[in-house]
């Protein structure tokens, strides 16, 4: 079913909806008919919307239409959960059509967008249906808005055969006397920001239970930002930047300032920016309902480091109940974020959520101005703010307290018995052995879908991204026994601190990057296992990022969380950055799950889970660099066993610009 109209302005060109005359708005009951006349002659497909008798949207309908919606703000994320709640609940998917054709022009188009975009993703007849990545619903909260001005030339005036590709350039937020900027093209990077969406889609904070309550989806929302902050950190050392310091203070001033460039659409203003040495306040907003003192923020701060240190948390009922080994992780996540699966909201709040929020209405926390928020208030925008690491860091600082009072790993959790890692080795074409090598690259995607001003053909906009030479990894194994089964785990880490010196083992886990995991079979003696870069199941590929619209047979259709594959690697130096490659043979006895659902898409579970299944590894996420080393152990050297080996490896960044890659058709 071609469901993109209701996504974008515009829609492909091969489908309309016909929509029941009792749908429209007043005002737009006479034009009704004369559009559908107008428009049927033109495209290969109508679509019959059925009439069908609308259930009652309530306070959906109260949120303004042109203002904003969060979903870090507790009003906005009730408004959706009701929303989901309501689609969730029709009897069948014609139906689900049939309210969103309704809904569609009469609630706040990211408010609908969200709601309809998690119910296809979690209704079961829904399965096969894509939902189209953010960027061809909300082009503007990807792309600097001077483009839209261009694009407006470009679709008025110039006929779609001699248009050309709009060119973001590298440096529109900032300059280089911003020293912050070096990471501009990681914050800003489209993948990113579209991985980051729809993890949130996939992993939405309240809603009908079937939304919201997935196998541990407290200890991913930790896990998968740990392991953005592992990337970020690494690639601040390589562009000579320390690593980031976690946001303590909360009356301080924050020196990274940041302007976006971005346009909020709905509301048609850019999105308000924070000036360096900004200073966070106490939050006053009726039209958001927020009303939030920092004391409040403390408050729950100290109440969860006494939950982690004490290794119980209180439930509402006012019982103790222990933060065990494996679960607890979950469990905390769920209390941090928070989601509606905290066992305590009105003891242990709303961290994350509200340091989200207090950070995007910094520039107008009791709404004076009558602005609206910054970047860090939606999922799609926030990483693009160096505060995000700042704040995130801090929520991490929360889970690595809990992570180090746990008992450590022994040899016995480590070790795979019999089963040994004699060789590492990693191969890019045309390159010497254990060096990689990145660059940028120019791509190119057609935002004309989501430009309504377009009547037809496409229009490019060219960006620029970080991008690696694809290499193999070629590893040996020793396998004294019978056949069996192991998980192959493979990070990579700086190999020097900031000051050029080796860390401690302490230290160093947390930069642990993971950049695959897989089952391997292991028959007796020496095994040789060669694995490509493409098939690494931390990411997706470009194409399934951005996903091409009107295109509803695609296999690509709902596959598209995942960390983007160009951005897999760590970005280096010139000179090569050493890092270390750490490879790990678990025993798959004590990893697996069962029943694994296979994926109909190329998968990237490793920071997103699966659709309707279980997180495909019985180990807590993270292993085995999610806990301190057992005593004894200071080096990383020190913390292997024998199923584990570490390679050295220089990733030489090449400061190049290669050729446009095409959108696919
Ligand atoms: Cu993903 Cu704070 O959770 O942005």
């Amino acid at each position: 079913r071609p469901l993109e109209p209701l996504f974008t302005p515009k829609g492909p060109n091969h489908a309309i909806f016909r929509i029941p005359q009792s749908y429209l708005p007043d005002r737009y009951k006479p034009l009704g008919m004369q559009l559908t006349e107008q428009f049927e002659d033109e495209v290969e497909e109508t679509v019959h919307i059925k009439e069908i008798k609308l259930p009652d949207l309530g306070d959906v309908l109260h949120l303004d239409r042109n203002g904003h919606f969060s979903l870090f703000v507790p009003w906005h994320q009730q408004l959706a959960a009701d929303l989901i709640q309501t689609f969730m609940g029709m009897k069948n998917i014609d139906e689900v059509m049939s309210l969103a054709a309704y809904a569609r022009d009469r609630i706040n188009p990211h408010l609908f967008i969200y709601a309809l975009s998690v119910t296809i993703l979690h209704r079961k007849d829904a399965k096969g249906i894509g939902v189209p990545a953010l960027i061809y619903s909300f082009p503007n909260n990807f792309i600097d808005s001077s483009v839209f001005t261009k694009a407006r030339e470009e679709a008025f005036i110039v006929p779609e055969n001699i248009r050309i590709p709009l060119v973001i350039p590298m440096e529109f937020s900032a300059s280089k006397l911003d020293l912050e900027h070096r990471m501009a093209y990681f914050r800003e990077d489209i993948g990113i920001n579209l991985h980051h969406w729809h993890w949130h889609l996939i992993y939405p904070l309240s809603g009908p239970s079937v939304v919201v309550n997935k196998n541990r989806r407290g200890e991913l929302f930790y896990y998968m930002h740990q392991q953005i902050l592992a990337r970020y950190n690494t690639d601040r050392m390589c562009n000579k930047l320390s690593r980031v310091e976690r946001l303590v203070e909360w009356r301080e001033p924050i020196k990274e300032g940041y302007f976006s460039k971005l346009n909020n659409l709905a509301a048609s203003r850019n999105y308000p920016g924070r000036v360096d040495y900004q200073r966070m306040t106490n939050l006053a907003r009726g039209e958001e309902q927020i009303f939030v003192d920092i004391d409040d923020l403390t408050q729950w701060r100290d109440r969860i480091v006494e939950a982690i240190h004490s290794g119980y948390y209180i439930d509402r009922r006012g019982e103790r109940v222990p933060l065990t080994e494996f679960e607890g992780i979950d469990v905390l996540g769920n209390i941090i974020e928070a989601s509606s699966l905290s066992p305590n909201p009105s003891y242990y709040g709303n961290l994350h959520n509200f340091g989200h929020i207090l950070l995007a209405f910094i520039h107008d926390p009791d709404q004076r101005f009558l602005e609206s928020f910054g970047v860090m208030a939606g999922t799609s925008t926030a990483m693009r703010d160096p505060v995000f690491y700042r704040w995130h860091s801090y929520i991490d600082f929360l889970f690595q307290i809990h992570k180090s009072v746990l008992p450590r790993y022994t040899m016995s959790q480590l070790n795979y018995d019999g089963v040994r890692v004699t060789n590492v080795r990693v191969l890019s074409q045309k390159a010497t052995d254990n060096h990689l090598h990145t660059f940028w690259q120019q791509s190119e995607i057609d935002l004309s879908y989501g430009l309504d001003f377009i009547e037809r053909g496409p229009l490019l906009v060219r960006f620029t991204h970080l991008q690696h030479y694809p290499f193999t990894y070629t590893i040996t194994v020793d396998n004294n026994g019978l056949q069996r089964m192991g998980t192959c785990r493979i990070f990579i880490a700086p190999e020097y601190n900031e000051k050029g010196l080796p860390m401690q083992f302490r230290e160093h886990k947390n930069l642990f990057i993971a950049l695959d995991r897989f089952t391997v079979t292991l028959k007796p003696g020496v095994n040789t296992i060669t694995r490509s870069s493409k098939e690494s199941t931390v990411t997706i590929p470009f194409e399934q990022t951005f996903r091409n619209l009107g295109d509803s047979t695609s296999e690509l259709n709902y596959c598209g969380c995942g960390w983007p594959h160009h951005m897999l690697l760590p970005k280096g130096i010139p000179n090569g950055y050493p890092c270390q490659l750490f490879v790990m043979i678990s025993n798959y006895a004590d990893d697996a799950v069962v029943p694994t659902i296979p994926g109909s898409c190329k998968t990237a579970d490793n920071y997103c889970g699966v659709r309707d299944g279980l997180y495909p590894d019985r180990r807590s996420m993270g292993y085995p660099f999610d806990r301190m080393p057992r005593p004894g152990v200071q080096t990383l050297e020190e913390f292997l066993t024998p199923n584990m080996k570490v390679e050295r490896v220089n990733i030489y960044f090449h400061d190049r610009i290669f050729k446009p890659v095409k959108p696919q058709s």
